[in-house]
């Protein structure tokens, strides 16, 4: 293991939405709380952060935060000295005079690009290859995956132990519940909906209105309210608001602490997340979900999908792997899901079995931040 003094910086700039952010500032705070090391996290948008983060001061050019310096990310730099290991999170451009500053030290420090997460055959052949070398400063690509030879997955210790016992503590989940305003019907299921602009949804709410069970939809603010709104036929939709229609009860959250939503995801029976970090997120909550890809040109966003979806329906009976394609494939469309969500009901105790079991398969995996330590040490 590094000398405890080895220091690490991460940059982060906030491209859109809170992924950026979101895998960072995890990333920090485990590096932070579990191998004790000092560590900075430059972000170039604080007012992103403070929405998974309300303690930040958006007013600081610096702050700790559960033991992390948080650093203000100028748009005109001044100087800092590098750091022993520097982290460029999703290919950000660091600053010209921190490069220097890299290229001036006695030693280079360790230079890593935190690539996007994919499960293409082509990430285990890339992952800790050399990039581009700045003076005397050699860059490494550093890929998170899901399979062995890959940077793995964010987790943090003990993360399985706790979502258990928190799943089997009914008490301390309507706790938690409770303190967000919400009190399900106590035969409802719970459906957590994070996910971007989608034309799919009316179809999905149609058949959870009409369906016998009751279902109890909570919906984090953000991109998806609009179709919601559309659906439900009322202008707007605020948080706290809460709207029935046969038996489907919609409620809108708030944004909470990332922890907050770890167990959002816990309590709900399925939950329907997007980009990065929530879509890892659910996959430890382990329970069944459905993934809206963040969108990218030439739809190359699909071929992830694919990859994806090959790797965690593998353990499945063939019509339930077909009816989770179909579910996942209908709904990266746009195209109405709720036949496939019928279909996919139908295979409910094979799905639930799977998500545990794709859980357990990961976390055999060493974690992202355990992974980027050992880089670092077989590195020197
Ligand atoms: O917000 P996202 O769509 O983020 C991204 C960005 O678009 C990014 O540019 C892109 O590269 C990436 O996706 C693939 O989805 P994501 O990754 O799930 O990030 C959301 C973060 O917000 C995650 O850390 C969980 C957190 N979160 C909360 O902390 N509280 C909440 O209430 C909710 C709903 C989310």
């Amino acid at each position: 293991m590094p000398q405890p003094k080895t220091r690490w910086d991460i940059f982060c700039t906030v491209v859109d939405n809170f992924g950026d952010i979101g895998v960072t500032w995890r990333l920090a705070r485990q590096l932070v709380a579990e191998h004790a090391l000092p560590v900075r996290l430059w972000v170039d948008d604080s007012h992103a952060f403070e929405r998974i983060c309300p303690e930040i001061d958006v007013d600081l050019a610096q702050q700790w935060q559960q033991g992390v310096e948080v650093r203000h990310w100028p748009s005109e730099w001044v100087h800092a000295e590098a750091a022993d290991v520097v982290i460029a999170a999703f290919a950000c451009q660091l600053p010209a005079n921190y490069m220097d500053s890299m290229a001036a030290r006695e030693t280079p420090p360790l230079w890593l690009n935190l690539d996007y997460l994919s499960a293409e055959d082509w990430v285990t052949g890339c992952h800790g290859l050399p990039s581009v070398k700045y003076k005397t400063v050699q860059k490494f690509f550093f890929f998170p995956g899901f399979k062995p030879g890959t940077g793995g997955l964010l987790r943090e210790r003990g993360l399985l132990e706790r979502r258990r016992q928190f799943q089997q503590d009914r008490s301390a989940q309507r706790q938690f519940l409770q303190g967000l305003g919400i009190d399900p019907a106590p035969d409802a299921q719970l459906i957590s909906l994070f996910a971007y602009e989608n034309t799919g949804l009316a179809s999905w709410l149609d058949v959870l209105a009409g369906d016998a069970t009751p279902t109890h939809l909570l919906v984090p603010e953000g991109r998806i309210l609009g179709d919601v709104a559309r659906w439900l036929g009322v202008e707007t939709l605020t948080v706290g608001a809460i709207q029935a229609r046969q038996t489907l009860t919609v409620q809108v959250l708030p944004f909470v602490r990332q922890d907050q939503y770890d167990h959002l995801l816990w309590c709900c029976d399925f939950n329907a997340v997007r980009g990065e970090d929530s879509f890892v997120r659910a996959q430890w909550a382990g329970r069944p979900m459905l993934w809206h890809i963040y969108q990218q040109d030439d739809d190359i966003h699909l071929d992830k999908l694919d990859a994806f979806l090959a790797l965690y329906t593998k353990g499945l009976p063939p019509e339930a792997a077909q009816a989770m394609n179909g579910l996942w494939r209908a709904w990266n469309a746009g195209q109405p899901i709720g036949e496939h969500w019928l279909a996919a009901r139908k295979h409910w105790p094979p799905l639930q079995e799977n998500a545990e079991a794709w859980c357990l398969e990961q976390a055999l995996q060493a974690d992202l931040a355990t992974a980027l330590v050992q880089f670092y040490v077989n590195w020197i």
